[in-house]
């Protein structure tokens, strides 16, 4: 059955990876769909699409943009570790503009949020949904922020999110920490489907991995509510991919991997008994 949003979807960040895969699928399911980067769209424009070049600073585009959409999947911004400064226009104050466009327009958000939210958590543990916020760099902290805000708009304002904490998003996992945290292209595009097309989503926080059997790291989500079933799997890589680790103990040690090495100074990792109130 394909499913159609009544109203145009916003789509945010559509030059970047996700953007383009997720520009085809759902132009692809016949959905209307209004493009925005900051860069040129790097293909043709898909059938059912519309694209404007803007930047998410620009709070009065935004707001323009968001003009009559039900939903906004909002994937715009810096996607890895990056100085403070350069991460807090696009990925804070877009974000503003981004919810109050959804107020305005009484629109959803899907946000595309990260495990460098919780990166800090260690691999040994097993983390529900509402797990505390551990982000292991600056742009973690925006995700975290993010999904904060979100809070925000739905308690006082109404706003619907789903915050997708992605794993790993690409054609293949390349290591062995994507045989746990890898999420394929058509998994995430039925989830995406299901965040806009699920009636009643309030609030809610999904883990994005496809089927891996490595993946024992996060548990309890939105899933079922969504009616959403990962169909790919990493599983088909571990032979391949199994023994393909860093040296680093900082970048294996923790869900986040390598974000949570770059800058280190600390001399030894933090004992839990000073952070939590144990
Ligand atoms: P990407 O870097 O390929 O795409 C991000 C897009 O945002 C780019 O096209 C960029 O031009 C645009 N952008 C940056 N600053 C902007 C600004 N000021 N105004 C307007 N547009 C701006 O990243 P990718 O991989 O496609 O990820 C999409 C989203 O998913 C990002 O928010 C990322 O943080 C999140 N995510 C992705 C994961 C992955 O494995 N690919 C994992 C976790 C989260
Ligand atoms: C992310 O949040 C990044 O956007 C992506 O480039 C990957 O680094 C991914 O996380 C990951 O943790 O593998």
């Amino acid at each position: 059955m394909t499913e159609t949003p009544a109203k145009p979807v916003l789509l945010t960040g559509a030059s970047g990876a996700l953007g383009r895969v997720l520009a085809t699928s759902l132009s692809a399911a016949g959905w209307t769909l209004r493009l925005t980067d900051i860069v040129p769209f790097p293909a043709a424009i898909p059938a059912g699409a519309a694209f404007t070049r803007a930047d998410l600073n620009d709070g009065v585009t935004m707001l323009r943009l968001a003009e009559g959409c039900g939903a906004i999947v909002h994937l715009g911004g810096v996607s890895v570790e990056r100085p403070f400064e350069e991460v807090l226009g696009p990925n804070i104050r877009g974000l503003y503009h981004i919810y109050e466009a959804a107020r305005r327009e009484k629109a959803r958000v899907i946000f595309a949020s990260s495990n460098h939210s919780i990166g800090f958590h260690e691999r040994s543990e097993s983390i529900g949904a509402d797990t505390q916020f551990l982000p292991d760099g600056f742009y973690g902290l925006s995700k975290a922020y993010g999904e904060l805000m979100g809070r925000l708009y739905w308690f006082k304002h109404g706003v619907e999110s789903v915050f997708i904490r992605i794993g790993s998003c690409f054609p293949e996992p390349v290591d062995a920490r994507m045989l746990a945290t890898w999420l394929s292209y058509p998994d995430l595009s039925q989830l995406v489907i299901r965040c806009v097309m699920t009636p009643d989503v309030g609030c809610s926080v999904v883990w994005g991995t496809s089927n891996n059997a490595r993946m024992t790291w996060w548990r309890d989500d939105a899933r079922e509510r969504l009616g959403w079933a990962p169909e790919d799997s990493a599983d088909p890589f571990i032979a391949q991919l199994g023994a393909h680790v860093s040296a680093d103990p900082v970048q294996e040690r923790y869900m986040g991997g390598g974000f949570c090495a770059i800058g280190w100074s600390r001399e030894a990792p933090a004992p839990p008994g000073l952070f939590r109130n144990e």
